[in-house]
């Protein structure tokens, strides 16, 4: 049976990193020193609080295949913007939608975990806007890591960072009801973001932050029907494990992409 590991580091009320995967038994005690040692050291500052929590699941994972991962080459912030404007557009997500995920993200007050917003009114619906949701129980197969560094050593990019947004947003495109979501980390020195779907994969975003800036986060975007509380509950409490790897495939022209993009 699998433990779930979760770190969150914090100063006072500001977020200042989080992590988490499942492991088995034998791995738990290196992966807790491994985590509050990455606690420690973030851009974002200094925690003077880093909570780890390590609990044994009571279900065996649902088993999901990695996104297949599209590096984009968005040169600046507004070329960025527009790529993501228009992706979500494909995707059927309104333009009002993405105003109200831009304002999220782009907001001083960075939240803890993810907001949902409905794909064609742009409501934001998640329960609690302070806390968010946070996709967890969620992780890989270790024996796929090796494999998976390899291919994203081509990208001059943190492979730790992006493995593990990769991970996360598998889990999230598998979730009934998310039509896309997009992530901007908010780490001030990391300025690549992704857009993320079941139809799309996964498509990592350059330039979508401009450099210093502390603002990021995550947005989830639903469909408008849906109950809101089924997305939270799998999101949140549904254990899924990625056994089988994508491509990564080579950086390619946005404008291409956007015409790839079935509707
Ligand atoms: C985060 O977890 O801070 C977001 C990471 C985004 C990674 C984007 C990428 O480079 O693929």
């Amino acid at each position: 049976m699998y433990w779930n590991i979760r770190m969150r580091a914090s100063e006072g009320e500001m977020h200042i990193s989080g992590a988490e995967g499942l492991y088995p038994g034998d791995e738990l005690q290196d992966t807790v020193a491994a985590y509050v040692q990455r606690a420690l050291h973030h851009d974002r500052g200094e925690p003077d609080r880093v909570v780890v929590t390590v609990e044994r699941l009571e279900e065996e994972p649902q088993l999901i295949e990695m996104q297949p991962v599209y590096t984009v080459n968005t040169r600046d912030y507004s070329e960025a913007w527009r790529f993501v404007e228009e992706g979500l557009n494909c995707l059927d997500v309104s333009g009002k939608a993405f105003n109200t995920a831009r304002s999220i993200i782009e907001s001083p007050d960075v939240m803890r975990g993810a907001a949902i917003v409905r794909a064609v009114s742009g409501v934001r619906a998640e329960p609690d806007r302070v806390r968010g949701v946070r996709a967890t129980r969620l992780g890989i197969m270790p024996a796929l890591l090796p494999a998976l560094y390899e291919s994203l050593n081509r990208f001059d990019a943190d492979r730790t960072v992006v493995s593990e947004a990769v991970v996360l947003a598998s889990k999230v495109a598998s979730s009934p009801h998310i039509v896309a979501e997009l992530c901007v980390s908010d780490d001030p020195f990391y300025t690549t973001g992704y857009l993320s779907s079941e139809n799309t994969g996964y498509v990592r975003v350059p330039h979508i932050k401009e450099k210093d800036m502390m603002n990021g986060g995550r947005v989830f975007f639903v469909t408008e029907e849906c109950a809101v509380g089924d997305v939270v509950r799998y999101l949140e409490e549904t254990p899924v494990m990625i056994t089988k790897l994508s491509d990564i495939h080579d950086i390619i022209n946005p404008d291409e992409f956007i015409c790839s993009i079935n509707r």
